[in-house]
């Protein structure tokens, strides 16, 4: 393994590297323009976009929809983030991180912005009393799952995925250390899954809400196409638990929000009612 990289003294941003995800960041935070968001009829606003992070928070609201609680209807704007449209003054407002998702709950006397997808989930959870026990052993479980899917994922995501998928040249030091890690955590949840039905206990939860769309997108073959690299195949309880939580109506809905790419069948670019979801999905063969 060769290194040619001596880090300057001082840092300079002068990164290079032609690939989509490459330089849409920089190491000043803030809005870069002036852009008012859009704004629906719902008490819930979100603004988000289809990738893992994203489809946590519309698999939840799918569900509590699917439970017949009315109040869960939102209004679902699509965030661009290859065009820079979380660095518009309207979505820093909400999220001085500029990341999907962000929500504004306008439901209460005060109106709230909720970001960082856990914290909207569990915003949602507690607003709703669903997806997540009101008490003892069974929410700290609940708890630890939830903030281990949020130390983990990134790894998944901004580590192997970045250098395995999207990085100019494929180099062994990062995707080595990547995949270590990522099959480390994968052997963590199948141990964890030979145990339960869910990844919290006997109890659907929105710890498997999200760790569903990184870990189980993964072994479904839908992320990064590396399930052969990853052989996905030989943590089989996560797979039983990816095919259980996938069969879920409210999933296969939730996923396909602020989608803007793949078949017709998976683009629900914004969403506002239930039939705005129906429409996309009967385009499926
Ligand atoms: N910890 C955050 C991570 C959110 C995140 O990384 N979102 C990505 C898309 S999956 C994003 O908006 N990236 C845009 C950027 O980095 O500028 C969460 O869970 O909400």
């Amino acid at each position: 393994m060769s290194n040619e990289y001596t880090p300057a003294k001082v840092w300079v941003n002068d990164a290079v590297g032609g690939n989509q995800w490459a330089n849409i960041n920089s190491p000043e935070s803030g809005a870069r323009y002036e852009k008012k968001l859009p704004k629906g009829e719902h008490a819930l606003q979100l603004h988000s976009l289809g990738t893992p992070n994203g489809q946590k928070v519309t698999i939840l609201l799918e569900e509590l929809l699917a439970l017949g609680i009315k109040a869960a209807e939102y209004d679902a704007y699509l965030i661009n983030i290859g065009e820079s449209e979380q660095f518009s003054s309207g979505f820093v407002d909400i999220n001085p991180n500029s990341k999907i998702p962000a929500l504004t709950d306008k439901s209460g006397s005060e109106e709230v912005n909720v970001f960082e997808s856990a914290s909207i989930l569990v915003h949602l959870a507690e607003k709703f009393g669903q997806f997540l026990p009101k008490e003892g052993n069974a929410r700290t479980k609940t708890f630890n799952w939830l903030f281990w899917a949020q130390g983990s994922a990134p790894f998944l995501g901004g580590g192997f995925g970045h250098f395995y998928a999207y990085a100019d040249e494929k180099q062994e030091y990062p995707i080595n250390r990547f995949t270590m890690e990522v099959k480390r955590q994968l052997d963590v949840l199948d141990t964890q899954l030979s145990k339960n039905t869910f990844v919290a206990g006997e109890e659907y939860t929105i710890a498997d809400i999200a760790v569903w769309p990184w870990y189980g997108n993964l072994v479904l073959g839908n992320l990064y196409d590396a399930a052969e690299f990853v052989q996905v195949r030989t943590y089989k309880n996560v797979m039983r638990w990816a095919k259980l939580i996938e069969n879920r109506e409210a999933v296969q809905r939730g996923r396909i929000v602020n989608c803007s790419w793949g078949e017709e069948w998976q683009q629900v670019v914004e969403r506002h009612s239930a039939e705005d979801i129906d429409t996309v999905m009967k385009l499926r063969v």
